[in-house]
């Protein structure tokens, strides 16, 4: 039986596998604190994260809840509920911010839900299609029509193409939390002959699949108190102002205050690069490699480089120490000094790839190895591009190189998120069950498997089988826009779908009519986290859980998905084995807070009721904090080998070099990238477009909100210099291009963006005119499908664009 929770679609073949968000957990320091048995008055509590329900005296009921989006963050959201409706949200008072669990204050997405969960534009009864597949009509049916139609639907699919034709398309709408319908909607499939696996995740495999190799493990990251006394913070592709990552900006803004330096390397002036930043330093997507190979070389070449700790943890750094039957001149020192190739890595090398100064590189590399200790992060967009792997462990090998892994205060790179198994306790989600299907494809195959079961085999990422038996012939979305929007070359996912031959049944949950929902069959409107119950957890650098309560009732025929998804499962005969008799949502959570409260006793978890009242909980066992990744293997090797093959830091992986793929190569140095700056297809596409996640929505969570909309408009980020080159003045709408499609847009002309690179954020619904022509800036019309080389992953943010006057 597997327990499972939170981001299932999420999942990572690499070694020392792992979720960033699979778990909640609980731990132990509110003891001997008395709870209450009503509701009662905020006053001052003792127990400091005990912020309770608020009754005022004209009859607003003050709800301390949580989302369940995966934006980062489980903010501090208070619904202020009167006369059964949600007439405002508020967040934390400036005061109330506790030091042992710093909830953060809500952003503008969370202030901003009232006007998602009450447009009018808000899904209201089930649907059925009538037009084409992706016209996007529909008729109102009803509930009993519906769940017979997904009953017989159900039968008649497996029967004629078994359980591996059942698949559950990508889905993150719902995930800060511990149940949702995509889990309970598995669990169901797993009760009668499984579904279509899939795994990877599209926001972090590629670094997952890569660290590993330096370390043995992804679970790279500090707590990040650990951090306080850092000098020198150089944030490498990370966004957190917007994109949140847990505590990230809590303790960031502590640090700046106590006049820690921040350096952030992006082709964006992110709004990090704007609130945090002492230095910017712009370089050209995918050519991250190239300027930490020339730190690399002046550092080694400088003699600033930790000899003894290189010399005490590593494998691979020069000739001499290099594993068996490895070929001269494949260590670290040989490839920067040009022994290997004949070319030095040099600041002046590149400056030409990275268009960022010699001398930048050659003062940043300086000052992050002189200085003691020095953390280099990274954030998951340089990752998400072809070549996502190679940058990831490139930047562990400046970090170990540097001394900097396994110390407090400084950082070890690659995955970066603080996991240790042995402090963590969990609350999981419902037992989903043992899945019969044993193949797994890479949730890169998604469009593969629906169009053609031959394109999808072990060498593209196909797990467990030599090929599969038959295509996807029918999908479940759940809280997910993957099925066009947010996958790659959406326009050729589109017409795959079309083909009513190829899938012949998808079901849609939303809130709303989405590009994805335009291509269901059946459309169900779903009930948002107000409207129903949970439990929240955050990213993991953060420490609590929240209880996410229903706290008004849905309106219209508004359904959880775990409700109908009974229905089903009864017109299927397995109504009692799916319940085991919980009915609803709540009693699920209030079934697993207790039983997790009931079999961890030391661990203090508190029950349902205690919870009732005192909505949050400080997680992780104490101490829950300052956790220093590989701090025991670095004080303690002999006894604390890493897990890697040699018990070393690996600089240099044989087992990458054994696999002999010059995109993937032993040492992580710079390649080319395909469609990237030295691409010849520049002289056609000449601009590289990148994407963001911006503050004003979840990918595409809450796209339609029109306060969210006021925030930032969907525009093309381009230099001046590029404007110019175009004839195009700020504000105009422009063609923007390549292969794949065509998206029109306004441009925002500004320094905020390198020359050579333009920016969309991502997440904008993709709007087809009448020739099929976006007319809404997603940029998704124009990814690449192309998958990495290690982990057959996502390259959403590797692609070359021509851009045009209107
Ligand atoms: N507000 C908000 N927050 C979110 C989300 C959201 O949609 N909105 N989404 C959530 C999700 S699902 C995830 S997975 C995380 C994602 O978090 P990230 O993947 O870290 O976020 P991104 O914005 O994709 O990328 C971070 C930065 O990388 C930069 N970048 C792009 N290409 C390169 C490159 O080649 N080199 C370098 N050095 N930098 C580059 C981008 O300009 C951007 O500023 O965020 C989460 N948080
Ligand atoms: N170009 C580009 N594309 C990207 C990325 C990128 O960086 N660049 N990033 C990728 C990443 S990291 C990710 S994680 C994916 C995310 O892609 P998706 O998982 O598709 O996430 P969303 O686009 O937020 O879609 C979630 C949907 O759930 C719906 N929803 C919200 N709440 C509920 C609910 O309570 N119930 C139901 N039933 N539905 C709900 C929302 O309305 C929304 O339509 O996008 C990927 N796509
Ligand atoms: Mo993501």
């Amino acid at each position: 039986m597997s327990h499972q929770s939170g981001h299932d679609n999420e999942k990572s073949g690499a070694p020392g596998e792992i979720s960033r968000r699979r778990f909640i957990q609980v731990s132990s320091v509110l003891s001997a604190v008395p709870f209450l048995a009503s509701e009662s008055i905020a006053s001052a509590p003792a127990d400091p994260a005990h912020i309770p329900v608020h009754q005022t005296d004209d009859g607003v009921r003050i709800v301390p809840t949580c989302s369940s989006f995966d934006c980062g963050g489980k903010c501090d959201i208070r619904a202020h509920i009167k006369d059964g409706k949600a007439i405002r949200i508020t967040t934390r008072p400036d005061a109330e911010l506790n030091e042992e669990m710093p909830i953060m204050r809500a952003c503008v997405r969370g202030r901003g839900y009232r006007k998602f969960i009450y447009h009018p534009d808000r899904l209201k009864y089930p649907m059925k299609r009538v037009g084409k597949r992706g016209e996007g009509r529909f008729d109102r049916i009803s509930w009993e029509e519906a769940t017979s139609l997904i009953a017989a639907e159900w039968q008649r699919i497996s029967d004629k193409y078994g359980p591996a034709s059942r698949f559950v398309s990508l889905s993150t709408g719902v995930t800060g939390g511990i149940f949702s319908g995509a889990n309970m909607l598995r669990r169901l499939f797993n009760l009668t002959g499984g579904f279509l696996e899939n795994y990877h995740s599209v926001s972090n495999g590629n670094t997952m699949a890569a660290t590993p190799y330096t370390y043995g493990t992804a679970a790279s990251g500090s707590t990040l108190d650990t951090l306080e006394n850092t000098p020198l913070v150089i944030l490498w592709g990370h966004n957190p102002n917007e994109t949140i990552f847990g505590h990230s900006n809590h303790y960031f803004q502590k640090m700046k205050k106590n006049g820690t330096k921040f350096i952030v390397v992006d082709p964006r002036y992110s709004d990090t690069a704007s609130s945090l930043a002492d230095q910017w330093i712009p370089l050209l997507p995918t050519t991250d490699n190239a300027m930490m190979d020339a730190m690399m070389y002046v550092i080694v070449t400088e003699n600033l480089h930790d000899q003894a700790f290189i010399d005490k943890y590593t494998l691979g750094f020069s000739e001499d120490q290099m594993p068996e039957s490895v070929a001269d001149n494949e260590s670290l020192v040989a490839y920067l000094t040009g022994r290997k190739d004949g070319m030095a890595k040099t600041p002046e090398w590149a400056e030409k790839i990275t268009k960022v100064p010699a001398d930048t590189i050659r003062q940043l590399a300086r000052e992050y190895a002189t200085t003691k200790p020095a953390v280099l992060m990274q954030g998951w967009g340089p990752q998400r591009h072809i070549c996502g792997e190679r940058s990831a462990r490139g930047a562990t090998l400046l970090a170990t190189i540097t001394g900097n892994v396994g110390v407090r205060g400084g950082w070890a790179a690659g995955y970066g998120m603080a996991l240790n198994p042995e402090l963590r306790k969990t609350i999981a989600g419902p037992v989903l069950f043992d899945n019969p299907v044993k193949a797994k494809i890479n949730i890169t195959n998604q469009v593969q498997a629906c169009e053609d079961k031959n394109l999808v085999t072990p060498d593209n990422g196909l797990k467990n089988a030599d090929k599969l038996d038959t295509e996807i012939k029918m999908i479940f979305s759940m809280a997910g826009n993957y099925m066009t929007n947010q996958n790659t070359d959406i326009l050729h996912a589109a017409s795959v779908l079309e083909d009513e031959s190829k899938v012949e049944f998808i079901v849609c949950s939303d809130l709303y009519l989405t590009p994805s929902a335009k291509y269901a069959d059946l459309l169900l409107p779903e009930t948002s986290f107000l409207e129903r119950w949970n439990i929240g957890g955050t990213w993991s650098y953060g420490d609590y859980l929240i209880l996410s309560e229903k706290a008004i009732e849905p309106e219209f025929e508004r359904r959880t998905d775990y409700d109908w998804l009974c229905e089903v499962a009864e017109k299927l005969g397995v109504r009692d084995a799916f319940t085991e008799g919980h009915e609803t949502d709540r009693d699920w959570i209030e079934f697993l807070v207790n039983d997790a409260a009931q079999k961890r006793p030391e661990d203090n978890i508190p029950t349902f009721d205690e919870l009732l009242v005192k909505r949050r909980h400080l997680l992780t066992h104490r101490p829950h904090t300052q956790n220093v990744a590989f701090e025991q293997n670095i004080q303690d090797p002999e006894n604390n080998p890493f897990p890697t093959p040699s018990g070393k830091i690996e600089i240099f992986s044989k087992h990458l070099y054994d696999m002999h793929n010059p995109e993937i190569p032993a040492l992580s140095h710079y390649v080319p990238a395909t469609e990237g700056p030295e691409d010849s297809l520049t002289a056609k596409y000449p601009l590289q477009l990148i994407t963001w996640k911006g503050r004003n929505r979840a990918n595409s969570t809450q796209f339609a909100n029109p306060w969210l909309q006021e925030v930032q408009r969907q525009e093309l980020w381009i230099n001046p210099a590029d404007a110019a080159d175009r004839g195009v003045s700020d504000g105009e709408k422009v063609k923007v291009h390549n292969d794949r499609g065509i998206t029109m847009i306004p441009v925002k002309i500004t320094q905020r963006i390198m020359p050579g690179v333009v920016a969309l954020q991502a997440g904008a619904w993709w709007q087809p005119d009448s020739n099929g022509i976006d007319q809404g800036g997603c940029a998704n019309v124009l990814t690449s499908s192309r998958s990495t080389a290690l982990a057959h992953g996502n390259a959403h943010q590797t692609l070359l664009v021509e851009v045009e006057k209107a």
